[in-house]
């Protein structure tokens, strides 16, 4: 029975993936990597060393770096990522997020978050939706991000509902398959994500009418 609805947050919630673009590619400049948004696309649902040590590796220099100057960079980068994000407001909600939001809370579901963002409380925050959520799932306590199931995991069970009672819903291809690998039905949004039970092109067509018809053919 469908208890829960499981949001990701950069690309279906509101859309960070051009900020945490223009964060990246000043940190690739300064070591002489250059990265264009076609690249920026493996980003996506990758966490913060994951996608430094996908840039390193595009420009060759994956062996270059150690642990600390890796763990410096990707500080610099968090730090302007953080002076863009400052500037977030609701109006940076992705179309169609709000109502879906009050429909589901209006509809007796719980609804929990699983992004690899450890900026993602932040964001809610200053989307003004943060007292929609009853769990946010915390990459800083998990293991293994996406494509690992662990973080989508982890907000069902601060959820206390079983992974087969949620609907996940992502907008890269290692989000879905941590929903799939998790046991829950997997929405996406996009055109690219072949793996997922139910794809919309855009948040604007995420109703609850459209999602629970989905979920009761599945
Ligand atoms: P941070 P999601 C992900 O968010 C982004 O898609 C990805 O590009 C980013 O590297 C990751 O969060 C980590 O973000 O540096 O803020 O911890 O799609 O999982 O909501
Ligand atoms: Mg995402």
């Amino acid at each position: 029975m469908l208890k829960a609805f499981i949001f990701d947050l950069d690309g279906v919630i509101t859309d960070t993936a051009d900020l945490h673009f223009k964060a990246w590619k000043k940190c690739a400049e300064k070591l002489g990597i250059d990265i264009d948004l076609s690249f920026n696309e493996q980003l996506k649902g990758v966490d913060r060393m994951g996608s430094l040590e996908r840039i390193l590796e595009y420009g060759g220099k994956a062996n270059h770096f150690s642990i600390e100057e890796k763990v410096r960079l990707a500080e610099e980068k968090n730090d302007d990522y953080k002076e863009l994000i400052s500037k977030i407001t609701s109006v940076d909600i992705l179309p169609g997020i709000y109502p879906l939001l009050v429909r589901i809370i209006g509809g007796g579901f719980k609804i929990g978050l699983a992004s690899a963002s450890k900026n993602a409380p932040s964001i809610l925050k200053s989307l003004g939706i943060d007292e929609f959520f009853n769990a946010t799932a915390d990459p800083n306590t998990i293991d293994k991000g996406k494509p690992a199931p662990d973080i989508f995991l982890q907000a069902a069970s601060i959820l206390h509902v079983q992974p087969s009672d949620c609907i996940g819903i992502e907008d890269a291809n290692v989000g879905i398959e941590a929903i799939k690998k998790a046991g829950m039905f997997a929405v996406g949004i996009g055109d690219h994500l072949k793996e997922a039970d139910y794809l919309v092109k855009s948040t604007k067509e995420l109703t609850l009418d459209k999602l629970l018809k989905a979920w009761n053919k599945r």
